[in-house]
């Protein structure tokens, strides 16, 4: 496959005035007739006129009215055009109801619908499909279904059409096209301006109570953006539509948001307090992107950072404004320390804006992600909230319309602070996490802190040059008061020290503070300490961590006891009532099996993933055992008895006590689960009482109940695919992986119920690995199996491996068998086929 390097862009040859599309829907021959005005870009030289276009019957092709014959090939078309201007005319049929590939244009539970990010709106039609050619789009969509729906406001309708117009110049990425027997939650917004919108979430009959939540979200967002980033909305009408199978989360689609059903339906018998948040955040996210992807997008895909890295920071502003900032920053070090961590460490490592690519759709990963939007949280510990602020209006004020380069970002800051980025920019250059070493030295009232960086080779990237770490560090007194409050440190050179006058006794150093870098710190501090001190929430709960670490490494390698200091300065923050519960159930929570795996590693220790999930077992009953006094008051300080709310407040509450309940299970062989689960009346404790009951043994009966009062609900049944893996003992789990992919109710071609299993499956540390490598053979011979009908789900999934060199040679050579099988594989779709490739390297 052809690879793609992003310093070869080049601007496309034309620009267009606008374009007119007629859809007439059909599920196996839908006709698509284009009307596009080109005229030549002068910006650009002179080049070929090649249109992209995959999948698609040509029926017939004009040039100013005259019939045209295209070249066309699996790619695209080629054509002679004249010099000037012209209007180009074109008929295609395509047949969603046999896209499988869930873009361009597909069936989901009998409605049409698109995804067209990336590069999908080439299977639609023939276009310049590339984020840099925008245009006006007018719609007409004709079929027999009651509601047609696509981008901008809605000009008219009638029986068995609707005509749409998007005022705003767009990308084809984000054109949207739905149709379907839908039912609308409506809402509304009128807007700092005083304008009037139209709000509605769009489901098949029978989702209509699910959408409440939602559509709250989504005018909290409106106004959070409003009223932080002065950004408003700039149509008449903001529709959000859920459908069932979804490759993504959700689609920022102009005007017209696409949303995984499990990313937008929500009720509290249905859902989890975790998928209320998490719906409350992607409905904030896709909503921000109006703004930060939309009016302002991106000139090539190896951009994507511009807009995805920006929309992750503003929507996790807007969780931390409106929920705990100090509970969603734990939150996101640990999604981070899960998801990013490992790429960026393994032979998928690519730096933030990556250089080049086979398959744009492989890099929609943590890195451009997560690493992206901790790199615009640095940016902005370095300038400061009123320059970010500034830099902002700028940004918006200046690249308004405009499809830019992360080049444009920080010259934007460079002009509004006057500060020279030129180091900064290593950060979207450079590839891995760097590793930050810090010593200490204290001699006459004068404390020391050298700090060493050092970042690994990765794939393409043999040696770094430093990068510039905003590094947060406090100071505390022997006594536990804070001397120093929290300092910004500029770490640019290799190794750099940095000095504090003046101290009465040597303090206690809290470096990194709120995890103001994305690295792996090194630093032999007294731990116990800082968890019992320190006056930063996150670093408080990263002492435990680290000494969680230290723990379990020990119990690993040693089979030391689990360590009793720990445990009591836990304990002590366990019974401090002033204290978030939810913050207070995150410090109860452990350091992942595959974290530790990768702390092994980074000692040079082959990770053993039975000794690791031995440990934890071990730990998890010792530390039942030694609070079984305290577990019962926790989790009576936690009850809620006001009707349910997924506010924070609640949530937090009810995390703390299903904390409690999973140690007492550990004690009681499951009877308090079992009262919980029988008693439930909403999901986040019916899930959490069923997970416990699996996990001691004793959930046949509850699953089998459980799936009799949700067999009819699609995004239920996932979390009981999932659960019962994700729950169960090794063995147990692949046993149950296993029968779950013969279950009447698996259907694999949903990415969620796919996901559902082969997620829990991947993410249970001890049973992927499993030395049979029964885990291995089994995800593999299902990839190979989806791959036919979906490359993008299949692809990601492969990332499951990644990790495969930290293990024992036994575990290296059943995985390669495997990769080797999926590289073997007749017709390999290009996404996969890059994704295994890279893994091998
Ligand atoms: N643009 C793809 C989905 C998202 O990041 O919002
Ligand atoms: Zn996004």
């Amino acid at each position: 496959p052809e690879t793609i390097y992003l310093k070869d862009y080049k601007a496309f040859g034309w620009q267009i005035e606008d374009v007119h599309l007629t859809f007439k829907l059909s599920p196996d021959a839908t006709r698509v007739v284009s009307k596009i005005h080109f005229a030549p870009n002068p910006d650009a030289p002179e080049q070929e006129f090649f249109l992209h276009g995959e999948e698609l019957n040509l029926i017939r092709a004009r040039i100013d009215g005259e019939a045209v014959t295209p070249e066309t090939d699996a790619r695209g078309l080629r054509c002679k055009v004249p010099s000037g201007p012209f209007l180009w005319e074109c008929e295609v049929e395509i047949a969603p109801e046999s896209n499988t590939a869930l873009e361009g244009l597909y069936m989901s539970g009998g409605m049409y619908c698109t995804q067209c990010e990336a590069e999908g709106f080439r299977k639609i039609t023939y276009y310049p499909d590339r984020p840099d050619v925008m245009a006006v789009f007018t719609v007409r969509v004709e079929g027999e279904m009651p509601v047609l729906l696509s981008n901008g406001n809605l000009k008219g309708k009638g029986d068995g059409w609707a005509e749409w117009h998007d005022p705003w110049p767009k990308p084809a990425y984000l054109f949207a096209l739905v149709g379907g027997e839908l039912v609308n939650h409506p809402g509304a917004f009128k807007t700092m301006s005083g304008k009037d919108i139209e709000l509605n979430i769009w489901v098949r009959p029978g989702d209509e109570g699910k959408c409440a939540f939602g559509m709250e979200a989504l005018i909290a967002s409106m106004k959070w953006d409003e009223e932080v980033y002065g950004r408003e909305y700039d149509l008449d009408t903001f529709n959000i539509v859920a459908v069932d199978d979804f490759n993504m989360g959700a689609m920022e689609n102009k005007g017209l948001n696409i949303f995984n059903s499990s990313c937008v339906l929500a009720s509290p018998e249905t859902s989890t307090d975790g998928n209320f948040e998490r719906i409350e955040a992607i409905i904030a996210h896709e909503y921000f992107h109006n703004w930060t992807g939309n009016r302002i997008t991106c000139r090539d895909w190896f951009q994507l950072c511009l807009k995805e890295g920006l929309t992750v920071f503003r929507d996790g502003q807007f969780t931390s404004d409106l929920r705990s900032a100090p509970v969603k920053r734990i939150d996101d070090v640990i999604t981070l320390r899960a998801r990013q961590f490992p790429e960026d460490q393994g032979p998928l490592a690519h730096p933030v804006r990556p250089e080049s690519f086979q398959e744009i759709n492989n890099f929609y990963t943590a890195t451009v992600y997560e690493k992206g939007a901790e790199v615009i949280g640095m940016l902005k510990t370095l300038v400061g909230d009123e320059a970010y602020s500034k830099a902002l209006d700028l940004y918006f004020e200046r690249h308004d319309g405009d499809a830019a380069t992360i080049e444009d970002w920080i010259k934007v800051f460079e002009d509004s602070t006057g500060r020279d980025l030129t180091q900064f920019k290593r950060w979207y250059s450079q590839a891995g996490t760097p590793f930050v070493e810090v010593s200490e030295a204290w001699e006459d009232g004068t404390f020391t802190l050298t700090l060493k960086q050092h970042t690994p080779p990765s794939p393409g990237q043999e040696s770094k040059a430093p990068y510039v770490i905003p590094i947060a560090v406090g100071l505390l007194g022997p006594n536990g008061d804070e001397v120093l409050e929290t300092q910004i440190l500029e770490l640019t050179e290799a190794e750099q020290s940095f000095s504090f006058e003046g101290l009465a006794a040597r303090p206690v150093a809290s470096v990194n503070r709120g995890f103001s870098a994305p690295v792996v710190l090194s630093h032999d501090v007294d731990r116990a300490f800082l968890l019992a001190h320190d006056t930063d929430p996150f670093n408080r709960w990263d002492a435990s961590q680290g000494l969680a670490k230290e723990c379990l490494l020990a119990m690993i390698t040693t089979g030391a006891e689990p360590d009793a200091i720990w445990l009591d300065g836990l304990e002590h923050v366990l019974r401090d009532q002033t204290l978030d519960p939810a913050y207070r159930s995150l410090m109860l929570d452990l350091p992942s099996a595959s974290e530790l795996a990768q702390v092994l590693a980074d000692q040079g220790v082959t990770p053993d993933p039975e000794a690791i999930w031995a440990a934890g077992d071990r730990l998890v009953k010792a530390r039942a055992e030694r609070w079984k006094d305290l577990l019962p008051e926790l989790a009576k300080e936690a009850e809620v008895t006001a009707p349910y709310k997924p506010d924070a407040e609640q949530s937090g509450k009810r995390a703390l006590g299903a904390s409690a309940a999973t140690l007492i299970s550990r004690l009681d062989g499951g009877k308090a689960a079992q009262a919980r689960f029988d008693s439930a009346d909403n999901m986040t404790l019916q899930l959490s009482a069923l997970g416990n009951l699996i996990r001691v043994g004793q959930g046949d009966a509850a699953l089998a109940k459980f799936y009799e009062q949700w067999k009819d609900d699609r995004l239920v049944m996932d979390k009981w695919f999932g659960l019962q893996i994700g729950a169960s003992e090794p063995e147990a789990a692949l046993d149950r992986a296993e029968a779950l992919t013969q279950h009447p109710d698996f259907d694999w071609t949903n990415p969620n119920r796919f996901r559902a299993v082969f997620g829990a499956l991947a993410m249970h540390h001890a049973a992927f690995h499993h030395k049979s490598g029964r885990g291995y053979a089994l995800l593999t011979d299902w990839l190979i199996k989806l791959d036919d009908k979906n490359p993008q789900t299949t692809a990601r999934m492969c990332s499951a491996f990644q990790t495969w060199k930290r293990y024992d040679a036994g575990r290296q050579a059943l995985i390669q068998v495997q990769l080797e099988r999926i590289m073997a594989k007749d017709n390999l779709s290009r996404d996969t086929s890059e994704m295994v490739s890279r893994i091998l390297a």
